[in-house]
């Protein structure tokens, strides 16, 4: 069994829905999801002129190998109707593999860790709800330590209903 960190984030169509359905698909082809954070409504990072996300992290325990796990990642996309057009486009869902125990993965379709972490308060902030103590394998800094040093000011609003999706 492999640790993962997964992070959810959409920002078109009915986006409570699309989670809805996104952590039932995890759960039923990927794995046990172990802890979830809270739902974070965030500004569009990257890219202007786009609907708010909603975003989370979860932990999931799963038997997939990272480049198996990326194509159900990307199956469970499809499903929920995503259609890729450019970077950071706007989308149904999107689905990321933060971390895969400390694995270090370099394949030019599949980074682990996830390049970005260290500079999105989208991802760090989910993420230090859920495992805060957390080592970036490459960084080699904590969850809580990444947070308190990231510059990324733009606004990541945590949504008052824990848990009750
Ligand atoms: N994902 C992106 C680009 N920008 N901004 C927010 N707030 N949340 C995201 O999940 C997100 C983004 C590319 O994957
Ligand atoms: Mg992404
Ligand atoms: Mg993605």
């Amino acid at each position: 069994m492999s640790r993962v960190f997964l992070s959810i984030g959409g920002n078109l169509g009915d986006r409570f829905e699309n989670f809805n359905l996104t952590l039932a698909n995890i759960s039923e082809h990927i794995g046990i999801i172990k802890k979830q954070s809270s739902i974070y409504e965030t500004k569009a990072w990257g890219k202007e002129n786009q609907p708010d996300y909603l975003n989370m992290v979860l932990e999931v325990e799963t038997i997939f190998l990272p480049e198996k796990l990326l194509k159900m990642t990307q199956q469970i996309e499809i499903n929920l109707g995503r259609v890729r057009y450019e970077k950071w486009d706007a989308r149904t869902i999107d689905i990321d593999i933060l971390f895969y125990d400390n694995e270090i993965v370099n394949l030019d379709y599949l980074k682990i860790p996830h390049p970005l972490i260290n500079i999105r308060k989208f991802v760090l902030l989910p993420m230090l709800e859920i495992a805060a103590d957390f080592i970036h394998p490459v960084l080699n800094q904590s969850i809580k330590n990444m947070y308190l040093s990231c510059t990324d000011d733009l606004a990541v609003n945590k949504l008052n209903f824990k848990n009750s999706i």
